[in-house]
């Protein structure tokens, strides 16, 4: 009766933790797992939930964290306690092991749980995706690329994405990552630096010393080295502030056309961080929830089978816009959904606008200046172009 069917010959799975939501990672602290709740929220108030396999994932196990991760390291996750006096922001303490404790990655109640809930998720989609049971598998509360083998960073304390891609590499020869959060996927990247199974692409905003994490070149391609087989299997597009729809369409269609057809992957492992959208907290780029959903959209029809990950976003109410129109593309209800927010939703007000496509004067009073030029750009796809050449057909 929602008006929402299967998509015919493919099944699409929606893995999620309702706990997650309910964690905090202090006041004020960017990062709000409740933007999950107002998130699915929005996708089950379209109808969605009946057009595919809805599972609430186990939580990870201490053995499966520690598939990529260091045993001090999660040893120390496991048991750290909250601070008991608020941090001040300004006065980070310089020895935190593990970086933990700081203000990007503060210690709150829970911690451990929300982790291995974050990282349950995104094994549970892994799995059905080897299965076959899957086509697509959404993860919506995964995504959280900074992590490293034994160091927390940028919001992030258990890369959920390399556990996933293990996993995925157990069936699948080769895994291609694509990243198109703001900020550069580097704990993905450094996991799967010297291996030429797993292929990675980030599109960043780039400024090394004014924006976070400051890695992420584009003549980053891997080792040096060239006997490592992971030269030439890390491709970077930096890119400035302010970028628009068009100009990201084009560059990912172009990038990722000609990494797909070189690289030949049999599954793909896709970050949706939506804070790469117009008016986000941390964001940069202008880019609107059609833009960001373009890229969905462009590797679905590859027909590869597909990993859907959450990541960074930073303003709820378009992080909710933006995942919902992605779950409404992986099962081909994208064309014929209601722009209009359906009526029935108790935080309608909370979206400001009832659309599920604001324009960029709803979503930011003035767009951001677009400091990437044209030429630009097409050096991008110059170089990886170029560096593709080295990569086995
Ligand atoms: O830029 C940084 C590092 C600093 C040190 C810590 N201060 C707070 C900020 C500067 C150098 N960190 C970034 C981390 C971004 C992580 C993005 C994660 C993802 O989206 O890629 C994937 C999930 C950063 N940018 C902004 C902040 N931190 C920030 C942190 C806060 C904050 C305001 C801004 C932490 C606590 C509070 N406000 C209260
Ligand atoms: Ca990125
Ligand atoms: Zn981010």
């Amino acid at each position: 009766e929602s008006g929402v069917t299967r998509p015919k010959g493919y099944n699409v799975s929606f893995h999620c933790n309702p706990e997650m939501e309910k964690y905090h990672f202090g006041q004020n602290h960017p990062m709000k797992p409740w933007r999950l709740a107002l998130s699915k929220s929005l996708i089950y108030s379209y109808g969605m939930s009946f057009a595919m396999d809805n599972y609430i994932s186990r939580t990870a196990t201490y053995e499966e964290l520690a598939g990529f991760h260091s045993t001090d390291y999660l040893d120390f996750l496991g048991t750290v306690l909250p601070e008991p006096v608020p941090r001040d922001l300004e006065s980070q303490n310089p020895d935190l092991r593990f970086n933990l404790g700081g203000s990007d990655c503060p210690l709150f109640e829970g911690l451990y749980d929300y982790c291995s809930m974050s990282a349950g998720t995104a094994m549970d989609a892994a799995r059905k995706i080897c299965s076959n049971q899957s086509d697509i598998a959404i993860a919506w509360g995964g995504g959280l690329h900074h992590a490293k083998k034994a160091e927390a960073s940028g919001f992030c304390y258990i890369n959920d994405i390399v556990l996933a891609i293990l996993q995925l590499l157990r069936f699948y020869p080769r895994v291609l990552y694509i990243d198109i959060d703001v900020h550069h996927g580097d704990g993905v990247e450094e996991a799967f630096f010297s291996t030429d199974r797993v292929m990675t692409v980030s599109f960043h905003k780039y400024d090394p010393n004014n924006f976070f994490p400051g890695t992420g070149a584009l003549e980053d391609n891997g080792p040096k080295n060239e006997h490592n087989p992971g030269s030439h299997h890390a491709f970077n597009v930096p890119l400035n502030d302010g970028i628009t729809d068009e100009q990201y369409k084009w560059l990912f269609d172009r990038v990722i056309g000609d990494v797909v057809a070189k690289f030949r992957p049999g599954a793909i492992a896709l970050q949706c961080g939506a804070d790469s959208l117009a008016g986000d907290r941390l964001g940069r780029f202008n880019l609107q929830v059609q833009g960001h959903g373009a890229c969905v959209e462009f590797c679905k029809e590859k027909n590869i089978p597909m990993i859907l990950f959450g990541g960074g976003g930073y303003t709820p109410r378009n992080v909710a816009r933006a995942w919902t129109y992605e779950t409404s593309i992986a099962i081909e209800y994208n064309k014929k959904i209601d722009p209009t927010l359906p009526q029935h939703a108790p935080w309608r007000d909370h979206f400001r606008h009832d659309t599920l496509f604001p324009t960029l004067e709803q979503t930011l009073g003035e767009p951001r200046q677009n400091r990437n030029p044209q030429k630009r750009l097409q050096e991008i796809v110059q170089h990886v172009t170029e560096q593709l050449r080295f990569v086995q057909a």
